[in-house]
């Protein structure tokens, strides 16, 4: 930590690892880049269940300037709050999937308990200057559970996942309790601009909050701060990435295997709101409809296993695997395989290589906070050689990311012919869009993310307006 800063303490979910392991997930990766440069405490799970669950001893591993502080949970605790509440009824809402969200007041209480828990083992950590910053749709509850320790320094919330619109999110039992204890942040940020309307809509209809600005609501005695904060990636770091001997290694190998073929990847962790199915039948399209690609591309979906307990991401990798066998089974010849799908974990350089290796990215999320593939694909992109993107409308990326190629994820027909496009785009049009993805890409780093989120906690203006009625 710098002279005079005052210290970050970061919670969220999983805690770590701050290296550059095969992890396949967003926070993770957001997280660690931005508390290996300032330092502090990050604290949350272990990952590990024992029969204490939040009642265990907790478990700090320094790494440089980090202190990493994690509390095991019980299997009632796994099961309620992780896979149950913030699994089986949070994600899928928040992402407007209400036909698969799944409510039950014992996963909430659950969901409640381990907010509380983990409230009350942070506390005792804290100093009274501390900023502590609390990530994502796990821990709703802690700010207000931090008040109730008697914590009075600055918390703030960030939302890595999209905030739906209030017809679907009035749909949890809870919503209101969820909301209410948002308003215990002194920030709440946001990935777009969309979901901070959301939110501020369910916040003025649901409970007749009154915007005193842009940015600041008021519901009864509490005034928040409501902004966005777009995350991004180490955009410098991960251009050194993509020309690591180790990320050189896999470019080369996927470009000997494809040869003259043109390479397609798409690199998600496997989850439904990802929009793989849609995904490969514009895949299947494109080679219907457009047959001179067929034996002159191929399809590399690489897929890590992901909350493979819930039946949701069961049924999803059976449908995933029977439809690549599918368009492989009817387009495949003795020499050519046109669709792979890979769930194993890479480091992040050999990432960076896989990326570099292809001419087109599809990133096509049928509802994504961010997305982060899509920008680590165009930091890792040759200058001389650079690869096209085809995104979704409903990404958050696509805010900054306007010289992709822009899809709807949902139409066949429209990935298809965005692919063919990708696919014959003269050099000079991929080099002029691709500048232009570079440049939001380098402007908006993780770095500046963490920084300005923290910037506009320290300034946020939680005070009554002197004329409010009381
Ligand atoms: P995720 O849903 O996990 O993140 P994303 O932002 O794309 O989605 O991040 C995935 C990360 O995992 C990327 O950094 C990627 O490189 C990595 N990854 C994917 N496959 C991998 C593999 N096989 N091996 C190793 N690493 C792999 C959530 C939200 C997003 C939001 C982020 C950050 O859902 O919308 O962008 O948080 O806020």
């Amino acid at each position: 930590m710098a002279d005079g800063q005052r210290r970050l303490v970061a919670v969220s979910n999983r805690v770590g690892p701050l290296n550059d392991e095969g992890k396949a997930g967003g926070l993770a990766v957001g997280l660690s880049d931005a508390l290996k440069r300032r330092g502090g405490l990050w604290f949350g799970w272990s990952g590990d269940t024992s029969e204490q669950g939040t009642f265990s001893e907790a478990q700090t591993e320094v790494q440089d300037s980090v202190s990493m502080t994690t509390i095991d949970m019980n299997q009632e605790e796994l099961e309620g709050f992780y896979f149950g509440y913030a699994n089986r009824s949070l994600w899928p809402l928040l992402h407007y999937r209400l036909d698969l969200a799944q409510f039950d007041r014992q996963s909430e209480r659950v969901y409640r308990s381990v907010n509380q828990r983990f409230a009350a083992r942070l506390a005792p950590l804290l100093d009274d200057d501390d900023i502590v910053w609390v990530h994502d749709y796990h821990f709703f509850f802690l700010g207000s559970e931090l008040r109730q320790c008697g914590f009075e320094g600055r918390i703030g919330f960030f939302l890595h996942i999209p905030f739906c619109p209030p017809e679907i999110f009035t749909a949890l039992p809870a919503s209101h309790d969820i909301v209410r204890a948002m308003l215990a942040y002194d920030l709440v940020g946001f990935q777009t601009d969309t979901d901070r309307r959301n939110f501020l809509a369910f916040c003025i209809r649901e409970l007749g909050g009154q915007k005193l600005s842009d940015n600041r609501i008021r519901v009864g005695d509490r005034v928040v701060t409501a902004r966005v904060f777009p995350i991004g990636i180490d955009a410098p770091g991960y251009e050194r990435f993509a020309v690591s001997p180790e990320a050189g290694e896999h470019e080369e190998m996927l470009r000997d295997i494809a040869g003259e073929r043109l390479q397609i990847v798409g690199v998600d962790r496997m989850d439904y709101s990802k929009g793989l199915v849609e995904r490969f039948r514009g895949f299947e399209r494109l080679l219907e409809d457009y047959p001179e690609n067929r034996g002159n591309v191929q399809f590399l979906q690489v897929a890590p296993l992901s909350r493979s307990e819930l039946g949701a991401y069961v049924e999803l990798r059976r449908e995933l695997e029977e439809l690549a066998g599918h368009i492989n089974g009817r387009f495949a010849t003795l020499d050519w395989t046109p669709i792979q799908i890979m769930t194993r974990g890479f480091t992040r350089r050999a990432l960076a290589g896989i990326y570099r290796a292809a001419r087109v990215c599809l990133v096509t999320p049928l509802r994504d906070g961010m997305n982060l593939v899509a920008k680590e694909f165009v930091a890792a992109q040759d200058p001389d050689d650079p690869g096209v993107l085809v995104l979704s409308r409903f990404a958050g990326a696509r805010a900054e990311l306007p010289d992709a190629l822009i899809v709807n994820p949902y139409s066949t027909d429209d990935v298809a012919s965005a692919l063919q496009r990708a696919l014959t785009m003269p050099f000079d049009e991929r080099k002029r869009r691709w500048e232009g993805m570079r440049e939001a890409v380098f402007a908006g780093t993780s770095e500046i993310w963490c920084d300005t989120f923290i910037e506009a906690l320290e300034n946020a203006d939680a005070s009554l307006p002197e004329d409010a009625p009381q």
